[in-house]
């Protein structure tokens, strides 16, 4: 499988705006996270990951094993529990994230030096760009 461990600054961004409008993101905290670069470390050990997404503002942790349900609190983003789990499909990390939101989960997979994150929630596409630092 890809090699996702290391650390990763994100490059761009495409309609994150409307991946937090989606999640019911207030105003204040959809106009700073729309500025940040945030920065992700993924460490990959088999099928165990732990990813941490930091930035100046606020940090989001998650630790997982694949094909292995969790509970996610999503705390600092919208605090909406849900039951994740994460599989493979070929070479992407594939989470479907269940809850209140419908649709709501999201792809990570490498192109070369870059990592991409597709996020989704409901009818909305965000999707981020990472290069490794
Ligand atoms: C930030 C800043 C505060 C507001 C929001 C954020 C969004 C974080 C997201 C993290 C996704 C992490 C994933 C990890 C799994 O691999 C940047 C913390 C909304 C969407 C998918």
């Amino acid at each position: 499988p890809a090699d996702f461990n290391g650390t990763w600054n994100l490059v761009r961004s495409e309609n994150f705006e409307g991946y937090m409008l989606a999640l019911g993101i207030d105003f204040a905290t959809r106009k700073i996270a729309k500025m940040l670069k945030p920065q992700k470390v993924i460490k990959q050990e088999g099928d165990s990951f732990t990813i941490s997404t930091t930035s100046t503002f606020r940090n989001y942790f998650v630790q997982f094993k694949i094909g292995e349900e969790f509970e996610e609190d999503n705390k600092g983003l919208d605090n909406r529990k849900c039951k994740s789990v994460v599989t493979w499909d070929n070479e992407k990390l594939v989470c479907v994230q269940t809850g209140e939101k419908k649709n709501r989960g999201w792809t990570h997979w490498v192109e070369g030096d870059e990592l991409y994150l597709e996020l989704r929630c409901e009818g909305e596409v965000s999707t981020q760009v990472f290069k490794r630092a």
